[in-house]
C-alpha cells in the first residue's frame, strides 16, 4: 500500500503566514459583488476591487479518511454598513461536520441549518467553534484587524456554494451606530 506522508505546516501567529503555502485562493469584491446589500456600496468600491479574504488550503486528498485543513484570514472592512465576510457554503456531503479554531481577530461564525434555523458563534482569538453536519457557514470579521482562523474538515466535504449564491443566508450583520448589528436579510 502507498502510505500518504505525514507533514508539518507552520502557522505565523504574528504575520499570518501559513508554510508550505498549499493552494492560496483569493476572493476580491468582484467575485461576490452580488452577496451584499448595498449595490451602490459595491459599485463604488469595484474599481478598486479590495481582497475581501483570502485562504490557503493544505494539499490534501478530498477523500473520505483523510482531514482537509486551512487556514482563512477575512480582512477588515465593509461594503455600504456591512462587514466583510466569506461566502459561506454547505457541504456537499451533507452530514460532515468542521472546526473553526480563530487565531485572531473578532466576528461571527453565522450557522443556518437546512430547516432555516440560525445560530450565531462569536469568533475571538482561542474560541474553538463546532459547526455540526448539515449546517451551512459564514464568517464575519467584525473588528478592524484580521480574522485569521485555522478550520478542519474531512476530506470527502466539498463545497455547495449554490443556495447562499441564489438566496444569501437569513440574517446579515451590520455596523449601526457603532454597534454590531444581526439583521433579517430583506433580500431573503
Ligand atoms: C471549508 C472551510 C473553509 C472555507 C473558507 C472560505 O469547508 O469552511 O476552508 O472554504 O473559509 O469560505 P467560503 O465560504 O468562501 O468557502
Ligand atoms: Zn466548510
Amino acid at each position: 500500500m502507498n502510505y500518504f506522508e505525514p507533514f508539518n505546516t507552520y502557522i505565523d501567529f504574528d504575520e499570518f503566514t501559513y508554510e508550505p503555502e498549499g493552494e492560496v485562493i483569493l476572493r476580491n469584491l468582484s467575485n461576490m459583488d452580488y452577496m451584499y446589500q448595498d449595490q451602490e456600496a459595491v459599485n463604488d468600491k469595484l474599481s478598486e476591487d479590495p481582497v475581501i479574504y483570502k485562504f490557503h488550503t493544505a494539499d490534501i486528498p478530498e477523500e473520505e479518511g483523510h482531514l482537509r485543513h486551512v487556514m482563512s484570514i477575512i480582512y477588515p472592512g465593509k461594503i455600504g454598513n456591512e462587514f466583510y465576510m466569506t461566502k459561506g457554503h454547505y457541504h456537499e456531503e451533507e452530514d460532515t461536520a468542521e472546526v473553526y479554531f480563530t487565531i485572531n481577530g473578532k466576528g461571527k461564525l453565522l450557522m443556518q441549518s437546512p430547516d432555516q434555523d440560525i445560530k450565531i458563534l462569536e469568533m475571538k482569538k482561542g474560541s474553538v467553534g463546532y459547526i455540526p453536519p448539515y449546517w451551512a457557514h459564514r464568517c464575519i470579521n467584525t473588528g478592524d484587524e484580521p480574522l485569521v482562523f485555522f478550520g478542519v474538515y474531512p476530506g470527502e466535504a466539498g463545497h455547495n456554494y449554490g443556495i447562499i449564491e441564489k438566496k444569501g443566508m437569513k440574517k446579515v450583520v451590520l455596523e449601526k451606530e457603532g454597534e454590531v448589528i444581526v439583521e433579517k436579510n430583506p433580500n431573503y
